[in-house]
């Protein structure tokens, strides 16, 4: 087993629903120790380049779009396998694959507005995390 980071954004399809406290009840009962977090309202600049590695991708200006329709909540997480224990809690990225109980199935409403994001390797957290944290803002406990 090996402690790990991971950084989670709740969407704001799921912030507009309310189930922000619901979603982090979930990474507690897994678990995962919350280490830093914000609500925050992103730039179109700021979630370009958090999707950077999508930009050729077809569905990269509505992402982009749909990631600034609102504010989101950014989360580091921290514990044992935190990468794949989180990765495991959202379910597939389409909510009509995802598995039942999973964040997704559970409050996603289409592979657009698909309630949470993940990192998807410990490197990938790392960049991502220090995209949105400042190293003196990720308090470990
Ligand atoms: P992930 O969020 O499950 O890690 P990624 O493949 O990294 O999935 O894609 C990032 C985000 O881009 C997804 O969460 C989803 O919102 C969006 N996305 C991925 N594939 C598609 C697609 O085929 N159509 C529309 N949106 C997509």
């Amino acid at each position: 087993m090996a402690l790990e980071r991971t950084l989670s954004i709740i969407k704001p399809d799921a912030v507009a629903k309310n189930v922000i406290g619901q979603i982090y009840a979930r990474f507690e009962k897994a678990g995962l120790k919350i280490v830093a977090a914000k609500m925050k309202q992103l730039s179109r600049q700021e979630a370009e380049g958090f999707y950077a590695v999508h930009r050729e991708r077809p569905f990269f200006k509505a992402l982009v779009d749909f990631m600034i329709s609102g504010p989101v909540v950014i989360t580091a997480l921290e514990g044992e396998n935190a990468v794949l224990a989180h990765r495991d809690l959202m379910g597939a990225t389409n909510p009509k694959e995802a598995a039942r109980g999973t964040i997704r199935a559970d409050f996603a409403d289409s592979i657009d507005a698909n309630a949470v994001h993940g990192s998807d390797a410990v490197e990938t957290a790392k960049v991502e995390i220090a995209y949105f944290f400042a190293a003196t803002d990720v308090l470990s406990r």
